[in-house]
């Protein structure tokens, strides 16, 4: 296994400017005719030798400027590295043919066949599967492709860049030719061919250019790319509002595909997805579904001028794409939707996500040093915190700011290959700003803690807020001190804002703001907005919460306030469990979620969302040691509890929700009263008597739109019986038998659901004959579903450990990146009491210790354990 590190990055002695590529698709073998236009850098030496990378191809013929190159002339000096001697000409144009089986490709990394789609996959290190190229983001060539297929089988041909040319060609086949005008980076290569139906739009650009807009999938889903289509036209005309950003080619096409590592890629004008990030439909879709559509479709042509007119110089650099455009797709959806809604969302993921893997042994800065497999640093780390460091940015800089740090980024870089610093120098340049300590973001991982203490003298009028900031890193040493805003509100005792809003720049280990002039003394609201992705510690009381749950104006902080105030429950009641003492309900709670429930001049999804539990794994994060029954216990003691103090007013809110059967609709307004009605029936249905459970079912037999059938499905689910017997069979035979994204879903809800048959239900789903471990959406929601169910996974006995580690060494045979995805669920052992430590980590070590086990997954095990 080879490391490499960020440190060792050194320019190639020779670059490829120019790609022409022969792509001959037979039944049974794909032949590849590569062309590389070929130069040496200005005063590298003449003799150097010239490396490409490859990976499983079968090399046919090399030759340099028409010349077969002899044996001797080149040798593979690493598994995947081909290196030709030199001398060599200045200036040469190296020829190979290759041949290369998308058929047998289960990793689904280069070339491949999904159903009977060819497509590629290209990121991070995919081209070398399909060709020998140099394949690292700092070579940008421009490409000329040609396509060769059965017009039969494959009437569709398309690769980047506009149609230059097409025809018919002897044998029923024919070919079309693309040309690439802008240079890129291999990794946003892409190509395919199939038989596939679309839809088609155009988008004219604000100077006027017709921009034609595609959208492809297979024959029978194509109705269902619509809400994508819609998705896409919104973005590209906000990115013009926003950043002035335009599109730049005369296509934009995206394609559908059923067999996909991620979410979706963004190759230069060819966007590929996976299909559960683009189909949608009210009846196989839920509200978040089409949400988190829109958000990728946007993220990914985003990514047309943020990662591909300026791209990564090495991989290191990933987060200074995946950051930013993250930081964009989260800024298009809220203001498309509920600013508020999508940050409490975004939140939430780097809470339950991001937190934990800054905890454990996978922590990483967001410009990692090292690497084995690439593919294993597209982590939460990189994209989402990525995405928060960004916003810092824009925090400390303003909305004008960052635009003109955004503009200069461009200016000065439009057409190459960068790092992080170069971006950083822009922000810092275009503002006249220092933004030195920032670079300690990129450097440092591990999650700050920054307490306050507040003090306020009456006499003089005068506020002073003391913020001590520390961090440990993964090592175990202190970080230095972050550059971080710290955006407070300051609350009179009438609600009212005593003082306007201010951006407390935090810089020290330990730093004072004196604030004059301060008439009483002011509730603070800190942290609005969640303006750094830090720990705030500050003391406060039940009364002090509530206060701001009512009154805070920031969204985002009231509903922080009732998040604390259900965890300080829960965490009590885990810790009375543990002590074998009786739990309890905090009156205080009831009333504040009473309140919540009964407010109805509240925007039906955020009163959702203040009324929702924080999620399990966010509430393990603050436990010392993570008791997963006491936790989980303490969870459904609170909520069932809550359910029976306010039953009667959760069932009125739920039947007030309800939204006529006969006709469905999708707006904000509708989406809210679904989520504030389902999460009256997820509290309900903690309560498991007939009466909620026949509620449950009652919902799920007449649903009208996916969101409701997942929601009651969920609960049923939770609940083993009759009703959800029936409820689940209504899924499966109504939806989920013929459609492969309702099937996940299905899957998904069942494996989640906390019962006492869990392990045996998942072990079920496995065998089921709709089940295939090809599929990574199949894949991921049985596992990863499963490794979320925190009582069950985690049982004592180590039997969910060795069950989902059993499943995984399987799946690496046939699909390693995604294997090793599942594998990292292993990884926070050290959180975990001493047996399910040892469980854990004795799963790890027999990934360790298995031969044949891929670069991906070993990695992952390594990492862990180390
Ligand atoms: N850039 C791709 C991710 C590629 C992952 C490679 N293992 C999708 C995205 O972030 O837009
Ligand atoms: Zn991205």
């Amino acid at each position: 296994l080879k490391e490499k590190f960020r440190r060792d990055y050194t320019p190639t002695n020779y670059f490829v400017e120019q790609v022409n590529l022969l792509f001959q698709v037979f039944e049974d073998c794909t032949k590849v005719s590569s062309s590389l236009k070929v130069k040496r850098r200005d005063g590298a030496p003449e003799n150097a030798p010239f490396q490409l990378d490859g990976e499983g191809l079968t090399l046919q013929s090399l030759s340099i400027d028409g010349e077969t190159l002899p044996p001797s002339r080149y040798s593979w000096v690493e598994e995947d590295l081909l290196e030709i001697s030199g001398p060599l000409p200045s200036s040469f144009v190296l020829q190979s043919l290759v041949t290369t089986k998308p058929e047998e490709n289960t990793q689904l990394s280069g070339l491949y066949k999904s159903s009977s789609i060819y497509c590629t996959q290209c990121e991070a290190e995919g081209f070398r599967r399909i060709t020998l190229m140099q394949d690292r983001p700092d070579i940008m060539a421009t490409y000329e492709v040609r396509i060769e297929a059965d017009k039969e089988s494959c009437p569709v041909l398309l690769s980047n860049g506009n149609m230059t040319e097409n025809g018919d060609l002897e044998n029923g086949r024919h070919f079309a030719t693309y040309n690439d005008p802008f240079p890129k980076p291999s990794y946003l290569f892409a190509m395919v061919a199939g038989d596939l139906g679309f839809i088609r739009d155009t988008f004219v650009t604000r100077s006027e250019k017709v921009v034609a807009l595609n959208m492809y999938s297979e024959h029978n889903n194509v109705k269902k790319l619509y809400h994508a289509m819609d998705s896409l036209k919104k973005a590209m005309r906000w990115d013009e509002e926003t950043f002035g950003l335009e599109y730049d080619l005369d296509i934009f096409n995206v394609v559908a595909v059923n067999d996909f590592n991620m979410g979706a890629m963004e190759n230069k004008s060819l966007n590929i997805f996976n299909t559960s990030c683009v189909l949608a439909s009210p009846e196989t879709a839920t509200d978040a579904d089409y949400e988190r559509i829109q958000g990728i479709i946007a993220h990914e042509y985003f990514h047309n001028w943020t990662g591909n007119r300026v791209t990564c110089r090495d991989w290191f650099q990933l987060t200074l794409k995946e950051g930013l455009t993250v930081f964009r797709d989260q800024q298009f959806s809220m203001d498309m939707t509920s600013a508020a809604v999508k940050r409490i969302e975004d939140v939430n993921v780097v809470r339950s996500m991001q937190f934990p893997e800054d905890n454990g042994p996978m922590a990483h800065p967001i410009r990692p040093e090292s690497y084995i497999a690439m593919d294993n640093f597209y982590t939460v780390t990189v994209y989402r915190k990525g995405a928060e460091v960004i916003r810092m940015y824009h925090t400390l800089l303003g909305k004008e700011g960052f635009r003109k740090g955004m503009d200069l980024y461009f200016q000065r870089h439009d057409g190459s290959a960068v790092t992080c610093d170069d971006f950083r120098r822009a922000m810092a340049d275009a503002n006249g700003v220092d933004l030195t300590q920032f670079e300690r973001w990129y450097l440092q991982a591990g999650t700050p803690v920054v307490r306050c203490e507040a003090k306020y003298d009456v006499e003089a009028k005068r506020l002073s807020l003391l913020l001590k900031q520390s961090c440990r890193t993964p090592q175990g040493g202190d970080a230095l001190p972050f550059h971080m805003p710290i955006r407070v509100g300051f609350l009179a005792q009438d609600g009212s804002e005593l003082l306007p809003e201010r951006v407390l720049e935090l810089k020290e280990a330990s730093q004072e703001f004196v604030i004059e002039n301060v008439n009483s003394k002011p509730v603070l609201s800190l942290l609005r907005g969640f303006s750094a992705p830090i720990k705030l510690e500050y003391e406060r009381d039940d009364e002090e919460l509530a206060f701001l749950m009512a009154h805070d104006k920031d969204s985002f902080n009231r509903w922080e306030a009732g998040q604390l105030m259900f965890s300080r429950t829960i965490h009590a009641n885990a810790k009375a469990m543990q002590a074998g003492q009786a739990m309890q309900l905090n009156a205080k709670l009831v009333d504040a979620v009473r309140r919540t429930l009964l407010d109805t001049s509240l925007d039906k999804s955020l009163q959702a969302y203040a009324l929702t539990l924080p999620n399990l794994q966010n509430l393990a994060e603050s436990m010392e040691i993570v008791d997963p029954d006491a936790l989980v216990d303490a969870y459904k003691f609170t909520k069932k509890e809550i359910a029976r103090s306010l039953r009667d007013h959760l069932l009125k809110t739920y039947e007030a929700n309800l939204l006529p059967e006969d006709s469905f609709r999708n707006d904000a307004e509708a989406i809210g009263m679904r989520r504030l009605k389902n999460v009256c029936l997820g509290y309900l249905a903690a309560l498991g008597d007939k009466e909620v459970l026949d509620v449950c079912l009652k919902q799920a037999l007449t649903a009208n739109c996916m969101t409701d059938l997942v929601a009651a499905a969920s609960c049923l689910a939770a609940n083993p019986g009759e009703q959800s017997d029936k409820a689940l069979e209504h899924f499966y035979q109504q939806h989920a038998k013929d459609d492969n994204l309702v099937f996940c879903k299905w899957i998904a809800i069942q494996a989640a659901a906390c019962t006492d048959q869990a392990l045996e239900i998942v072990d079920k789903l496995f065998k089921h004959p709709s089940f295939t471990i090809k599929n990574p959406n199949i894949c991921r929601s049985l596992f990863i579903s499963f490794a979320g169910n925190m009582k069950h996974f985690h049982r004592a006995d180590g039997s969910g450990h060795r069950w989902l580690t059993d499943r995984i060494l399987e799946l690496d045979k046939l699909n390693p990146q995604t294997a090793a995805k599942i594998l990292t669920k292993l990884a926070g052992y050290k959180r975990f009491d001493a047996p399910r430590q040892a469980s854990m980590k004795a799963q790890l070590e027999r990934v360790r210790n298995t031969e044949g086990v891929s670069k991906d997954t070993m990695e992952i095990a390594i990492r862990a354990l180390a």
